[in-house]
C-alpha cells in the first residue's frame, strides 16, 4: 500500500464512468504505466459516478474519480487533479464537431451551423450549471441562446434556412455533450431543421455518422481522448474542427486527499 494509506482506504478503486469512454481507456493505462498494481478502474456512469462523489464528499471519505473539465462539479466541490507527469490523459485538448459526408449537399444551412459552431468553456458550463440545478436540459440550452444572442448570431451568420429537413444528433450522455447538443439543436431547430437527438454509447456514436444514419455530433474530444475511435472512423466522415478549446481529462480528488500526483497512489 501507499503511504498515505488510500488505497485500503478507497479499496483500490478508481471510479469511473461508461465503459467505452476515452477516458476509461486512459485511466487503464494510467493503472499499467505507474504500474498501480493492486488499484482497479471501476466501470459505471457518469451520473453514478458523481452520486458516489457527492455522497464521498458529504463524508470527507477519499475517493478518486475519472474527471474531466469542463464539469459542474469543479464549482460545487473542491477538488483537484492529480498530476501525471507521463502524461497519459493526454493534456489540454478541444472538442471537434464531425458530420456525415453528404450532409453538406443534402442540407448546407445545417451544415454552416455545424461548421460556425464553437463555444468556450465558460458558455458550455453556464449550460450545464442550469442542468445541474434542476432543470431541463432543453429549457437550459433556450436560456443560453437567448441570452447570448451575439454569439448564435456568429454561427448562423450566412446559412440559409431550412424547411423542415431532418437532422439527426447523436450524443453521450456525459454532461458536457449534453449541454451542447441540446444547444446547437435548439439552433438548428430555430434556423426551420426538424431536429431529433439520439443518446447512445460512444462506439455507435462515431458509428453513426460514419455510416450515415446520424447526421452529425458534436463530441469528439481531440487528439487523445476519441483517438482510436477517430482512427477508425476518420476517411468516412468530414471533421469541421474544434467547437470548444480547452478541455482536460485526469484522475480527481476532493482537495481534502492527501496526494498530488497518480505516482502517490503507488
Ligand atoms: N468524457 C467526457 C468523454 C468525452 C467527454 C471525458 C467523459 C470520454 O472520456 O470519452
Amino acid at each position: 500500500g501507499n503511504a498515505n494509506g488510500i488505497g485500503a482506504q478507497t479499496n483500490y478503486k478508481i471510479t469511473g464512468i461508461e465503459p467505452g469512454a476515452g477516458i476509461m481507456a486512459q485511466a487503464s493505462n494510467a493503472v499499467n504505466e505507474y504500474k498501480l498494481d493492486n488499484w482497479k478502474v471501476v466501470e459505471g456512469s457518469s451520473a453514478a459516478m458523481v452520486a458516489e462523489l457527492q455522497k464521498a464528499y458529504k463524508n470527507k471519505k477519499p475517493i478518486i474519480i475519472t474527471g474531466w473539465s469542463p464539469h459542474w462539479m469543479f464549482s460545487k466541490f473542491d477538488l483537484k487533479y492529480l498530476d501525471d507527469p507521463k502524461g497519459v490523459f493526454g493534456g489540454s485538448e478541444g472538442i471537434h464537431t464531425i458530420v456525415r459526408k453528404g450532409l453538406e449537399q443534402d442540407a448546407p444551412g445545417a451544415y454552416k451551423i455545424l461548421d460556425q459552431f464553437s463555444w468556450e468553456t465558460s458558455d458550455m458550463e453556464a449550460v450545464m450549471v442550469s442542468i445541474e440545478e434542476g432543470m431541463g436540459p432543453e429549457e437550459a440550452a433556450e436560456k443560453w441562446i437567448a441570452e447570448n444572442p451575439d454569439k448564435v448570431a456568429e454561427w448562423t451568420n450566412g446559412a440559409q434556412k431550412g424547411n423542415g429537413e431532418k437532422i439527426n444528433l447523436v450524443y453521450v450522455a456525459w454532461d458536457t455533450e449534453i449541454a451542447s447538443t441540446n444547444v446547437i439543436g435548439k439552433v438548428l431547430e430555430q434556423n426551420g431543421y426538424s431536429v431529433r437527438l439520439s443518446q447512445v454509447e460512444v462506439g455507435p456514436m462515431f458509428a453513426g455518422v460514419a455510416n450515415g444514419s446520424s447526421d452529425a455530433m458534436v463530441a469528439a474530444w481531440l487528439p487523445s481522448t476519441h483517438k482510436e475511435y477517430y482512427n477508425t472512423y476518420k476517411d468516412d466522415v468530414v471533421d469541421l474542427g474544434l467547437n470548444l478549446k480547452g478541455t482536460k481529462n485526469g484522475l480527481v480528488v476532493p482537495e481534502y486527499v492527501d496526494i498530488d500526483s497518480i505516482e502517490d497512489l503507488k
